[in-house]
């Protein structure tokens, strides 16, 4: 977003006004003057000799600064997360519209507009630390909310169901997805045969499978996808009163996607694609935004519903109880230090605050264990959350002592009950208890026993429900997503498998993607469900408007200046991101005029931009039509479904990049995402059938596409 650094926010003052940032801003160093010294603050004026016997002689082990700044180097790594290792982070805040006092008893839910401090970390779930951004794959949503009553945690993902059912599967199922053992193969897919031999074998996976195979696992950029807390947790009021409660991020500039072919190309082009963009957009001062929304269920309704609340394969559809906006995050700052704190930042489902408790969802009660445990081994001990991005803005009083990386001294006595002390730190509750926290007094009785419920046993019906409320379009990618990873399964026993399930979801899916391996299509089985819900369909959840679009302008000596500056201003105007790019770098001559170039084409790809222009010049764009980069660009963005307009002569790149004629010269080519003008059309009127282009993103329907 190279346009937009001047006007790059005040981050002192946004600072000043976010309780988290000057907690944070007493752990910065930033040693801007100062002499290099050790870790004991002794200066040092050489640090790149080591101290020798003689010039060339062997090395002394009294130096203690060399063996201190070695053996700090050699202990720099920690281990990196055993899922969602690749991740991104940025602060900012969440503030209510309302007081929600009536179902919850949670401060920072409880006043409008009052601001709470928010972490929120980003990331993909299979691949290791230094994996591509835009594999097909799941991506967390997880929110630190630093509440004046503690940090609660809210460790969603972008994907409203998740893979199991019960938490003491997640081993097997991490085991199955990760990269395979003997070589540690594939990196950043799940496209391998642990993972299709277990799913096929484990049937509660099918609903999250149809979500992963669709095109919500290749976000086109963090700030463009939902994210769901998925359990059902429960709002509690100051007298102890319940409500279920699911959780729903919703971007404010829409859902969108990328396609596989061009997903699988960036993963090339730009590894850092999802990373970059979130960076780049915060330092740019396009905040990231989403609205919360919550869908709420009466206590006494919890068995009004055909599946079971507790099941974490299911979503409770938008049709059946609306998501009520409560609302908005916004991230408008990024971290100064990724290890310290990115890398350092612990979630942890249990960490709740007065007003929100779990339910008995196996899954979530489950994680309850793991995310301590696992923080325990990554940042190795108990301290944890005294690493500055982890530590609550809430006072922290305890009797928790020692322990590896203990910073706080704490004077006097470490037990309860003290007299010593002064009977310090007290029970909360004695004082009259306000932001207290008590577990909601459910009523639990029953046996000891290792089974899973009846109401857990339908594995297919909201499988078919995805299915059904999807797009043709969305539809076609599922099958072609289907076909690609089961395709890269060696074990024909496991397809088959694979397709014989997904007969159950909807019979002309399995027969497609059966179709695709080369294999009989499966049976059909009777009743597949019919019902669809519409709010699951990306089609309906495009937002408006085309912020922070990137729209690439081909040009080379001899390109039309006055277009360009009239469509940049035009979609610049609405916020798009408008950039230049050439053979090399510099400017090019434009009649009496230079135009900058923003970036050369070696350096750069379509997959990185949203929409291409070309505009008029005999001279430029027989330049253009004879540069194989320029002529793949176009193709490319053409054939992954994004907006391409040409403006006179520009129109020669077209077919040069053999677009279709019948799509380039036919008279719907605006319906295929295609403009071209000529003498009669005014560079506005195709500058605003661009714009209203590029706010739909993708033309699905365009011949000629690769998915
Ligand atoms: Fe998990 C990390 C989301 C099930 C165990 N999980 C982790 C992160 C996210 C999720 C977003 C990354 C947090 C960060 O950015 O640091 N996980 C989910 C969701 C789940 C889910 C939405 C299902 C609804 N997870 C789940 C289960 C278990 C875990 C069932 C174990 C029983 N998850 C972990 C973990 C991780 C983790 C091993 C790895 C690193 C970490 O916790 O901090 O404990």
């Amino acid at each position: 977003m190279s346009a937009s650094s001047s006007h790059r926010p005040d981050r002192d003052a946004l600072a000043r006004e976010d309780a988290k940032d000057r907690q944070l801003a007493q752990f910065r160093a930033a040693p801007e003057h100062d002499a290099l010294t050790t870790d004991q603050g002794v200066r040092v004026d050489d640090t790149d000799n080591a101290l020798r016997a003689g010039e060339r002689g062997p090395t002394l082990l009294e130096d203690f600064h060399n063996r201190e700044k070695l053996t700090h180097f050699d202990h720099e790594r920690i281990p990196e997360r055993v899922v969602h290792a690749r991740g991104s982070g940025a602060y900012g805040y969440f503030e209510p519209y309302a007081s929600l006092a009536e179902y919850t008893c949670a401060d920072f839910l409880a006043e409008a507009g009052r601001r709470t401090p928010v972490f929120v970390r980003f990331s993909t779930v299979q691949g290791p630390r230094g994996s591509a951004d835009t594999v097909r794959d799941v991506r967390g949503f997880a929110t630190k909310f630093y509440t004046r009553q503690g940090n609660y945690d809210l460790v969603g993902n972008n994907m409203p169901v998740f893979f199991i059912q019960d938490a003491i599967k997640f081993p097997d199922f991490v085991h199955a997805v990760k990269m395979e053992p003997q070589h540690e193969m594939p990196t950043g897919a799940s496209a391998h045969d642990t993972f299709w031999d277990f799913c096929s074998l484990q049937p509660e996976t099918t609903h999250m499978l149809m979500w992963l195979m669709s095109d919500r696992a290749i976000p086109r950029s963090f700030r463009m996808m939902q994210g769901f807390g998925v359990h059902t947790f429960r709002f509690v009021t100051a007298d102890g009163r319940g409500t279920f409660v699911k959780f729903h991020w919703k971007p404010v500039l829409g859902v969108h996607s990328l396609v596989w072919d061009e997903a699988q190309i960036t993963a090339g082009r730009d590894p850092d694609f999802n990373r970059r963009d979130l960076w780049e957009s915060i330092e740019a001062g396009e905040y990231p935004e989403w609205e919360l929304g919550v869908q709420l269920v009466p206590e006494e309704d919890e068995f009004s519903f055909d599946f079971d609340l507790l099941d974490a394969t299911k979503i409770i559809p938008e049709e059946q109880v609306p998501v009520r906006p409560v609302g908005r995050m916004v991230l408008n700052r990024n971290p100064q230090n990724f290890f310290a704190e990115t890398e350092q930042v612990a979630f942890h489902t249990a960490n709740v605050v007065p007003g929100i408790d779990f339910t008995n969802d196996p899954l979530l009660q489950g994680r309850n264990f793991s995310y301590l445990d696992t923080q325990l081994i990554r940042l190795g001990g108990p301290n944890f959350s005294q690493l500055p991005v982890n530590r609550p803005v809430a006072d922290v009083h305890h009797n928790h002592r020692d322990g590896y990386g203990q910073q706080v001294i704490h004077p006097g006595t470490n037990y309860f009950p003290n007299s010593l002390g002064g009977g310090c730190p007290a029970h909360a509750g004695a004082g009259g208890g306000a932001g207290v926290f008590r577990h909601y007094a459910q009523r639990v009785e029953g046996e000891k026993i290792r089974v899973r419920s009846e109401s857990f046993q339908d594995h297919y019906s909201q499988a078919a429900l995805f299915w059904n409320s999807m797009a043709d379009w969305e539809r076609r990618h599922i099958v072609e997503a289907f076909r690609f990873e089961l395709g890269k399964v060696a074990s024909a026993a496991v397809r088959e498998r694979m397709t014989g399930n997904l007969a159950n979801v909807n019979a002309e899916l399995a027969a497609k993607v059966a179709e695709g391996l080369g294999l009989p299509a499966p049976g059909t089985v009777a009743d597949v469900p019919t019902a669809a819900s519409p709010a699951l369909s990306m089609e309906n959840l495009a937002g408006e408007g085309i912020r922070t679009r990137k729209v690439a302008v081909l040009a080379a000596d001899g390109t039309d200046a006055g277009q360009i500056g009239a469509v940049r201003g035009r979609l610049a105007a609405e916020g798009a991101i408008v950039e230049v790019l050439a053979a090399k770098e510099g400017t090019v001559a434009a009649g009496g005029d230079r135009v900058d170039v923003d970036r050369a084409l070696p350096t750069t790809a379509s997959v990185l931009h949203d929409a291409v222009l070309v505009p008029d010049g005999a001279e430029a764009v027989s330049v253009l039509a004879a540069d194989p980069a320029a002529v793949r660009f176009v193709e490319e963005a053409y054939r992954h479904g994004k907006p391409v307009a040409a403006l006179g002569e520009g129109t020669r790149l077209l077919t040069a990049a053999r677009l279709p004629e019948e799509v380039v010269f036919g008279s719907s080519a605006p319906d295929y995402g295609v403009f071209t003008a000529n003498g009669s059309t005014s560079v506005t009127d195709l500058a605003d059938a661009f714009a209203e282009a590029l706010a739909r993103h993708r033309f699905p329907h365009r011949p000629g596409l690769l998915t």
